[in-house]
């Protein structure tokens, strides 16, 4: 299934490593300045329930009369990508698991019926703006005015770009009241299978109207599913701590910065990794002393935040904070290493469920740096551009102690666009010096077929490939650094690029599709799978007879001069290709001799663009990349 990302036109710069990441928007109302708890009133009313989360109405979808579709653009009932009630989660997505989506599917497993609207069915050109209405008037009039109140269910959903909401009334759906949910999470995520919401609505003041109304709100244009069941209206808890989300990060004054999953033996001075966290008061009462913590049991690690930036100690029902947890974590001992970071109250929750978030996985002690956590949650297709031209994908990364680097490696998806042949695939890594970024290390270059893909991901989603170093080991010096990985854009048949888990904002981008060398950002960040390694382990991709290629003036106007030194006397073959693959110059030399060699290459009949200039000698190609802009 293709999904083609939406890409920003904003410049990144160098610095936006350190950026502040924009805190979550989130959308739960927060005028609880209408709101007081009525808890002695409620004590005192023998005909309604008395304690926190008991079920005041409820409905699991088994009677789907009692729900009516309405709305939407492109839509009708009886048309594709509409709500509901289903009691089989459709084959059309659960075979969408083979490409490594590993969609979330229980609900209604057993047969039970559920609501469910399938954005996907509808297609790239479908446009879903669609309520889900229960029918009757649901009557609260019993239940004391001001009784906190909660909306639960069960839901599954993969998130992409859409927006759901549960939307309530008090007026038999004259007026209403919406409450977003899910909006915390990261694009391209599963939810749990399924997955429990509690959504405090006790600001829209169901409590003592008998002329409540529910509805499910969906907005999206193929943006996979939602499914929904056991919809409940329960008491609330006076303490509930809900973790929105976490992010983690090496800058420690402002708990942001690149995140990293792999820190290899040389990264001794590695400044460990601090935690920020958004979390929500889901409960009734103001928080004294609301915190977030962080643990690892493995490495002994326990930390805990400040008071909220926002609501310091007086968090109130409905209000969101963010919270800075300094101290890293970080540790000299060898080993895979699970942190949690989770809501604390100072008081009992009611309910824990909702409590944490993890960082699964991260692996200190190896020969890889990376930021991916090597669970890949997505694939990257193509993005705008008009086709034929090298791209580029990274991440930044930042150095602190001389690294010796002998590859690039890159996550390579099995699922493949249709028609998909072969791309010609390398890497690279630039130094940043504070205003520019220059080349720093090449990798060898390689034709990756569709061929050479299914053998070596076999019967896995995919599979590392490894780039060595054109010149054997490279020492990078501390610095920050991007880790590049090219391919061919053409938009029919382009390589996938894999991505694993939501990354801060701005650390992971690309290279725009027409040659000018813009960096662009991902709307949709998550890491790109693309790591620097110690690793050099030779074979195929080594090519120990050219090195020390380079191409110079480049841009090139009216010559370029291709520099590049032979191990020993060989035939050489020299050929430019353009972006298309299309042979533009040939050359041969016999018997050259061993050292440095130098070929001038009349540019003047080429068109401005990317070309490939390619050595070949004893078997195995080097490949150096040059423009020509007249
Ligand atoms: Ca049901
Ligand atoms: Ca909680």
């Amino acid at each position: 299934m293709k999904r083609v990302y939406l890409l920003t036109s904003v410049l990144l710069s160098g610095l936006t490593l350190n950026a502040q990441k924009v805190e979550n928007i989130v959308s739960v109302p927060q005028s609880r300045n209408t709101f007081s708890v009525a808890q002695t009133a409620k004590q005192n009313n023998s005909n309604v329930a008395k304690a926190q989360g008991d079920v005041l109405w409820q409905n699991g979808f088994e009677t789907p009369s009692e729900w009516l579709y309405s709305g939407g653009p492109n839509q009708s009932a009886g048309s594709l990508g509409q709500w509901s009630v289903i009691s089989t989660f459709p084959t059309s997505l659960a075979t969408q698991s083979a490409n490594g989506y590993n969609f979330p599917t229980s609900l209604g497993s057993t047969g039970n019926k559920y609501a469910f609207i399938n954005s996907d069915e509808a297609g790239g050109t479908g446009v879903q703006d669609a309520y889900f209405q229960f029918q009757n008037n649901i009557d609260l009039s019993a239940t004391p005015s001001g009784t906190g109140l909660y909306l639960e269910f069960d839901n599954i959903y993969r998130h992409f770009q859409e927006t759901f909401s549960v939307e309530v009334s008090i007026d038999g759906g004259a007026n209403w009241i919406i409450f977003p949910v899910n909006a915390e999470v990261a694009v391209n995520t599963n939810s749990g299978n399924p997955e429990h919401e509690i959504v405090n609505v006790t600001t829209a003041n169901l409590a003592g109207s008998a002329t409540v109304s529910v509805r499910l709100h969906y907005v999206g244009a193929w943006d996979w599913f939602w499914g929904v069941d056991d919809i409940k209206i329960t008491e609330a808890w006076a303490n509930d701590g809900l973790m929105l989300s976490s992010t983690m990060g090496t800058d420690a004054a402002t708990t942001q910065g690149a995140d990293y999953y792999l820190i290899p033996t040389s990264q001794v001075s590695f400044p460990g990794q601090v935690f920020r966290s958004v979390a929500l008061n889901n409960g009734t009462a103001t928080q004294a002393n609301a915190r977030t913590k962080a643990s690892c049991s493995a490495a002994s690690y326990n930390a805990t935040s400040g008071a909220g930036i926002v609501h310091g100690n007086a968090f109130a029902m409905g209000d969101v904070d963010t919270f800075d947890i300094t101290t890293p974590f970080n540790t000299t001992t060898a080993g895979t290493y699970n942190v949690i970071v989770s809501t604390d109250l100072g008081v009992t929750d009611s309910h824990t469920a909702n409590d944490t978030t993890s960082f699964r996985g991260i692996v200190i002690g190896g020969n890889d740096y990376g930021r991916d956590n090597g669970v890949m949650t997505s694939t990257l297709t193509t993005f705008s551009g008009t086709g034929n031209e090298i791209v580029a994908w990274y991440n930044y990364m930042n150095i602190f102690d001389t690294m010796m680097v002998g590859s690039v490696k890159t996550f390579i998806p099995k699922s493949q666009s249709t028609g998909y042949t072969t791309d010609f695939v390398h890497a690279s890594v630039e130094r940043y010096d504070g205003t520019t970024w220059t080349e720093v290390m090449a990798t060898v270059g390689i034709d990756l077929t569709a061929a050479d893909i299914a053998t070596n991901a076999g019967s896995a989603k995919g599979y590392w490939l490894t780039l060595n170093s054109e010149t054997g080991i490279t020492a990078l010096d501390p610095a920050l650094y991007r880790v590049m990985f090219y391919r061919l854009d053409n938009t029919t048949n382009t390589l996938r690029l894999a991505m694993a888990q939501a990354s801060p904002d701005g650390t992971v981008a690309g290279l725009k599709a027409d040659g000018s060398g813009t960096s662009i950002g991902l709307s949709s960040p998550n890491a790109i799978m693309i790591r620097l390694s110690a690793d050099y382990t030779g074979g195929l991709n080594e090519n120990t007879f050219v090195n020390n290629v380079s191409v110079y003036p480049n841009p090139a106007v009216t010559v370029a001069n291709v520099s590049f030194n032979l191990k020993n006397t060989a035939n050489v073959e020299i050929s430019v290709t353009d972006v298309a693959g299309k042979v533009v110059y040939t050359n041969s030399l016999t018997n050259a001799s061993a050292g440095t060699q130098k070929v001038a290459i009349n540019t003047e009949s080429l068109n401005n663009g990317i070309y490939m200039v390619n050595i070949i000698s004893n078997g195995s190609k080097t490949t150096e990349k040059f423009v020509v802009k007249k």
